[in-house]
């Protein structure tokens, strides 16, 4: 057993002694809008994920990584520039990092300073919101329409028609900076018209958005095979993002009748009404009731689409994955798969991402690093963050960790998933309420939830949540007001407002 162990060890210590030496490795990065860790390899058994799951399998698997802001803009914004959404004051989905921070280097442009190609192939960046700064060729998105069936894209085209003819017509403003074309902000002006919230098209996986996308990030892939630069490949995909729209074959893997709904299909109790969102942007689809209310008929088809196009991205990264083995570029290329923040299917009463909890602000994260990683297969309990992706990156291509980076770089776990790492892990998210402006400030520790709700205008808490996983990981119950948890609520409450840097590990 120990002759056993101390050769594994040497082994170990060979391969990140060998890896330091070989020519630089490349980055694929994949990013999946809205996809929740419900994959076979997180232990979602009902799933249909063989190609995530073989990544886990090659590479390691944080059970448990979080986003520091559950939608779009400020998870993708933090997790790119690897600073928190307080630094980069990106809380929205309409502004751009560079119009609030100007010094800042991402990281694919940290890659491409050195001496890397970096390119990005569908939603990398909040659509409307790229930077031209962090790529060497222009970013390319595919047609943005998500639907395959003639009858849902005639009535989208006729209804955009009658819009426009009322001069109501929908359009996205653009304000570029004049200098660097940086897209400033965007202005949404006139009326969104919105198709069925899901849809099961008997079409080819390449006829719907994502697969255009995969398409070109497979010919792309030839292309770069043939060039001499490392590169840094950013493959976004839209699904499982709403509208739920995939090839029929992905909704056959999931009967109807084999769909079960979340049992916690309401709000926690004693929480405070604004940290639940209810429908969030789910009430605009024309299938849908209204901002509060989803059928059971419904909620199960909202989940069977979920899962859909869950396994349908899945086969998309598949055909990613045999073409970068096909090309001879696996061996040399460090994958990453992570999705920007969950998605509530019902669970605590929601049917969205934009709330503190713990189904939004989780995230499946995984990372194979070059050659045959001698851990493989590892699944770390440790407490990670997407803002960690970047020094993590860095690290494992043996570039210098730049020092103004607000996460953590995981090289050290990835070599040994044991250690002890982080003792929290930070998001936060933003609410209007009538006159009131709060900010939820939430923090995710080993045993516990706990979220504070702070008006922005005077710093006082408004409200406060605290849920003990060790006996509710749901989160159906706010203890915040229990008196059982009162010096456990102030010990939460110090590491909150001491922030990130007070919770990495010593070591
Ligand atoms: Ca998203």
């Amino acid at each position: 057993m120990f002759k056993f162990l101390y050769l594994a060890s040497l082994l170990n210590l060979f391969y990140f002694v060998l890896k330091a030496q070989n020519s630089p490795p490349n980055v694929l990065f994949i990013i999946v809008d809205d996809l929740r860790p419900q994959l076979g390899c997180y232990g979602a058994s009902q799933m249909h994920t063989p190609n995530m799951d073989r990544l886990a399998k090659e590479g390691v698997m944080f059970r448990r990584a979080y986003c520091q802001q559950a939608v779009c803009s400020p998870s993708r914004t933090s997790l790119l520039t690897g600073k928190c959404p307080e630094t980069t004051q990106i809380f929205g989905n309409d502004d751009h990092f560079r119009a609030h921070i100007d010094k800042v280097v991402t990281l694919p442009q940290y890659f491409k300073e050195h001496g890397y190609f970096t390119q990005s192939i569908g939603k990398v960046y909040h659509t409307n919101l790229d930077d031209p700064f962090s790529w060497s060729v222009k970013s390319w998105m595919p047609p943005p329409s998500r639907y395959g069936k003639p009858e849902t894209l005639a009535y989208l085209k006729r209804e955009e028609e009658r819009l426009k003819a009322e001069g109501k017509e929908f359009k996205e403003i653009i304000e570029y900076d004049s200098l660097t074309g940086v897209p400033m902000r965007v202005k949404q002006m006139g009326e969104e018209v919105k198709g069925p919230s899901w849809e099961d098209p008997e079409v080819a996986d390449t006829v719907l958005r994502d697969g255009k996308t995969m398409k070109k990030a497979v010919e792309t892939l030839q292309n770069l095979k043939n060039q001499k630069l490392p590169f840094f490949l950013a493959v976004g995909f839209s699904n499982p993002h709403l509208p739920f729209a995939s090839p029929k074959k992905y909704f056959d893997l999931y009967p109807y009748e084999s769909i079960r709904l979340a049992q916690n299909n309401y709000p926690p109790k004693d929480v405070p009404n604004y940290a639940i969102l209810n429908n969030g942007d789910l009430y605009k689809y024309v299938d849908i009731e209204g901002k509060y209310k989803v059928s059971t008929q419904k909620a199960k088809e909202l989940v069977r689409g979920y899962y859909a196009a869950t396994s349908y991205i899945d086969a998309l990264i598949g055909n990613l994955i045999a073409e970068l083995e096909r090309l001879g570029l696996k061996e040399n290329t460090i994958i990453v798969l992570v999705g920007d923040h969950g998605w509530h299917l019902g669970e605590n009463s929601v049917w969205s991402k934009q709330t503190n909890f713990e189904i939004a602000t989780r995230s499946p994260f995984i990372v194979v690093p070059t050659g045959n990683y001698p851990l493989a297969g590892a699944k770390p309990d440790a407490l990670v963050e997407l803002v960690d992706i970047y020094p993590t990156l860095v690290d494992l291509a043996g570039l210098k960790v730049p020092a103004d980076l607000e996460g953590l770089s995981l090289k050290k776990l990835i070599e040994n998933p044991s250690l002890s790492w982080k003792i929290a892990a930070f998001s936060q998210y933003p609410r209007k309420i009538k006159d009131k402006k709060l900010m939820g400030y939430t923090i995710r520790t080993e045993k516990y939830r706990y979220t504070e709700w702070k008006d922005q205008a005077n710093g006082k808490i408004d409200s406060q949540e605290l849920y003990d996983h060790s006996i509710d990981p749901e989160e159906n119950t706010n203890l915040a007001k229990n008196v059982d948890y009162q010096i456990i609520i102030k010990e939460l409450g110090k590491q909150l407002s001491e922030g990130w840097k007070k919770a990495m590990p010593k070591h």
